[in-house]
């Protein structure tokens, strides 16, 4: 009777775990295959995205590079391509509003348009992206932003695909006050038009979401904005991230890409297995950096791919291979990467210590430690030799100044003092000691000069930083 009840539990808990099972894996495929044919006009309630038919849903996509800088990239064969192949369903149209802004009105218009009606056809969600990033501050060009958005907005009205991102990345002194002033001109600009989802870029280029969280814009359908670059940013901003999302917010991750944040310099698997896990886990919409052959890591194709001839795997780069199979809905880690980097090494072991216990600002402090420490090495050598050259005239000078024993600095003990009466191996310690000395004093001296000055701090703080620091460095010469 024990075993028979022991058996039938068993049963019920494999069953159990089979139906769970089947419901995520039902809801993974629910979330992923959203289509403006099928699921609509999106909204957004609470934290997340639901289609017209109230499922949920998650947005993986791609973003052009600058629509004026790659015009051939706007290309119905590539983009559909991309939709089909990738399973792609949104696309990011990058405007720079500088470039619109000043002289290349109507190419941006006449790209934008063309990009919106072939991400129609495919079937594609797509983000107008008002993309600010030299002209810093949104409120530069508001006059600009408004009609912009006035004009497209009343265009595309009755299409269910267009979502808006108000601005790209609000940098330099802008402030969250600058964005909300923004936005209570842009957002109604829109909605005299259409209740579409609108995307809210946050101060420090989509870095703080924090200001957000406690004052947020009065409208209904909003998402606020957050960028990474998974080879420059690491635990601290997922962490900016989680308290966000623990307070409520809604929010898109517009831009994001595999490499450095400049676009360019390493591309970070490991670090993007972390990232994309983490969006997945909490049904949060991405788009990834950036569709073009630009000579940059982060750019999916190789360079010279004619677009009209649409791509096969061979002219995808090492992003272009990744992006790929993660918007295909691959598990980040198992996604197929380079040789040599499918295991994370002793190397990235350390950098994710270093990142997580000192930050992102200090890990590249400590990257370029070895820097410092080749030219300090070098300052060191020179030394050696210059002393080696110029021995002979000390040693000539030597027994005069060794009569009158007046040793003022470090220099006369080593040289007429002490250090000269030592024996041999005694002087070399005393040798090496000093040249170890030197060698982390120029290291120290090199991160002091370049890293350490808190020119964000204001005037005063620089000029006492710089004092102590010239204290510091007539020290190390004395
Ligand atoms: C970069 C491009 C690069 C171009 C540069 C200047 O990759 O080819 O020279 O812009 O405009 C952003 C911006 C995005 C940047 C990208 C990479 O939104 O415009 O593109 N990035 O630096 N924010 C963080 C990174």
């Amino acid at each position: 009777m024990k075993r028979a009840c022991q058996l039938l539990l068993l049963i019920l808990a494999f069953l159990c775990i089979g139906a769970t099972g089947a419901h995520a894996e039902a809801k993974e495929r629910e979330v992923y295959t959203a289509r403006p044919s099928v699921d609509g006009r999106l909204y957004v309630d609470g934290k997340q995205l639901y289609a017209a038919s109230g499922k949920q849903v998650q947005l993986r996509g791609v973003s052009t590079h600058g629509l004026t800088w790659f015009p051939e990239y706007i290309n119905e064969r590539l983009i559909t391509q991309i939709s089909k192949e990738w399973d792609c369903n949104l696309i990011r149209l990058a405007m720079y509003s500088d470039r619109y802004c000043n002289g290349e009105k109507e190419e941006n218009l006449a790209l934008l348009r063309k990009g919106i009606d072939i991400a129609i056809a495919a079937d594609m969600y797509v983000i107008v992206d008002w993309h600010i990033l030299e002209d810093a501050n949104p409120r530069d060009h508001i006059d600009e932003a408004e009609d912009f958005f006035n004009t497209i907005a009343s265009e595309y009205k009755d299409c269910p695909n267009v979502i808006y991102e108000i601005c790209n990345e609000p940098n330099g002194e802008t402030v969250w006050t600058d964005v909300l002033t923004y936005a209570w001109r842009i957002i109604p600009a829109i909605r005299n038009h259409v209740n579409a989802v609108i995307l809210v870029g946050t101060p420090e280029f989509d870095k703080n979401l924090g200001d957000a969280v406690l004052r947020r814009l009065g409208n209904d359908n909003l998402m606020y904005v957050l960028h990474f670059y998974t080879a420059t940013h690491h635990h601290n901003l997922r962490s900016e991230l989680t308290t966000a999302w623990n307070w409520g917010l809604p929010i898109f991750i517009s831009e994001c890409g595999i490499s450095e944040s400049s676009g360019n310099g390493d591309v970070d698997f490991n670090s993007a297995d972390e990232w994309f896990s983490y969006l997945n886990e909490l049904n949060i919409s991405y788009c990834v950096w950036n569709m073009s052959d630009n000579k940059e890591s982060s750019a999916f194709f190789d360079t010279d791919l004619d677009p009209e001839n649409g791509f096969t795997d061979d002219d995808l780069t090492e992003s272009g291979r990744y992006v790929k199979e993660l918007i295909r809905g691959t598990n980040p880690k198992d996604i197929p990467r380079p040789v040599g980097i499918l295991k994370k090494g002793t190397a990235g072991y350390l950098r994710d210590f270093i990142t997580n216990s000192l930050g992102d600002r200090e890990y590249r402090v400590v990257k370029m430690w070895p820097w410092y420490a080749l030219v300090s090495l070098g300052v060191c050598l020179l030394t050696l030799l210059v002393i080696k050259l110029f021995s002979s005239i000390h040693k000539k000078k030597k027994s005069n100044v060794r009569a009158r024993k007046h040793y003022g600095t470090y220099d006369d003990i080593y040289c007429y003092g002490r250090g000269a009466a030592a024996r041999p191996r005694t002087r070399f310690l005393i040798n090496l000691c000093l040249i170890i000395c030197i060698f982390f004093v120029l290291i120290y001296l090199g991160w002091r000069i370049l890293a350490s000055v808190p020119v964000e701090s204001g005037v005063l703080s620089i000029i006492a930083n710089i004092l102590l620091l010239i204290v510091e460095v007539v020290g190390f010469l004395e």
